[in-house]
């Protein structure tokens, strides 16, 4: 036979063989949502896992990653990874603080961190309070894997916020755990829980006056457009946790466990580079496409202002979470207190 005739009958061959001799290896799949849209944080975290896992794996983990949208709001993708249709998800305090009420430590001003992204950061990465937090998780059904912060959170508004006066009888669109309520109530806000899908259309239809997010998700669902001020407050930032079903973790073999805390700790650190160079770039992006946008940060004095409104909501937060709520934020603050040494 020609050369060429030879190598085609060859490769015929070993395609028929394949197909009786040897069985399709079944490649595991891992569902995993995340809680915002292509181009997010998030969404880079999840790319990066599916591309590690993959390929350490030897292809034999295909990873599936769901957008936002594409299965519900945030409650609907924690439905999931808890009755196991999806393996994993992102899932916010601002919405699990339903489920899981001490998580909404992470929803109080001025308190994590305030305003210190390195101890911020830090003290989400502890060991006490990782255990903390796994135990609050395994509580309710659910997985902790891990918790990384996205940047902090700045108003959109159409007015100049400097004063809580300023921002007296507002609509703002909060994340929908309760604590939230009180804490924009207590600067005289009037605070409107929505799902995010909602926020931009609400902002449009002038239902509400503004809301709060870090800048790389005002820009990737153009809340920006809809408003006219971005005040950076510097009272908290966006926090976010990684939340597993258990049964799907607890039936890795160790070997693929090993695989999936290696990239949740490697993804750990290399998101907090991510979720800085994203919030700079959208931030400059915004700017240059947006020469109307008025953009104010607080000084030290006005938001002392804001901080001494927000004291006492530390009190409702021990009302609504109770001895794993007071236990979550001592440990954070010792936490932060180790961090900043
Ligand atoms: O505002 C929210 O509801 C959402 N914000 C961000 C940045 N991520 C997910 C979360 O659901």
């Amino acid at each position: 036979m020609q050369p060429l005739r030879r190598a085609l009958a060859a490769a015929l061959l070993l395609l028929v063989g394949c197909g009786e001799a040897a069985p399709a290896r079944e490649r595991e799949i891992w569902r995993f949502a995340i809680e915002e849209t292509r181009g997010s944080v998030q969404d880079m975290y999840a790319l990066r896992f599916e591309r590690e896992i993959e390929a350490r794996s030897g292809g034999a983990v295909d990873v599936v990653v769901y957008p936002y949208g594409a299965l519900g709001t945030s409650d609907h993708l924690l439905e999931q990874v808890h009755n196991g249709t999806l393996q994993l998800a992102m899932s916010s305090p601002g919405h699990l603080g339903k489920l899981i009420p001490a998580l909404q430590v992470f929803l109080l001003h001025f308190v994590l961190g305030d305003g210190d992204d390195a101890a911020t950061a830090c003290a989400l990465a502890d060991p006490a309070v990782t255990a903390q937090l796994r135990a609050l998780y395994a509580d309710k059904g659910l997985a902790f894997c891990d918790a990384f912060t996205e940047g902090q959170m700045v108003w959109t508004t159409r007015k100049p916020v400097r004063t809580p006066a300023d921002l007296a009888g507002t609509k703002i669109r909060v994340m929908t755990s309760p604590l939230l309520i009180t804490a924009y109530a207590a600067y005289g806000a009037h605070p409107v829980p929505l799902p995010y899908s909602e926020v931009y259309s609400a902002l449009q239809l002038r239902m509400i006056d503004g809301q709060v997010n870090p800048v790389f998700a005002i820009q990737e669902m153009s809340f920006h457009e809809v408003t006219d001020w971005m005040i950076f407050p510097r009272h908290a930032a966006f926090v976010t946790t990684l939340a597993g079903n258990p049964r799907f973790l607890a039936r890795l073999t160790p070997e693929r466990r090993a695989l999936f805390d290696d990239v949740v700790r490697t993804l750990h650190v290399e998101i907090g580079e991510v979720q800085r160079r994203f919030n700079a770039e959208r931030l400059a992006q915004i700017a240059a496409g947006n020469p109307a946008m008025q953009f104010l940060s607080l000084s030290e004095p006005e938001r002392d202002a804001f901080r001494a409104l927000a004291a006492p909501v530390r009190d409702h937060y021990i009302a609504l979470a109770g001895a794993p709520g007071r236990a979550l934020l001592s440990g954070l603050e010792e936490a932060l207190a180790r961090c900043r040494r």
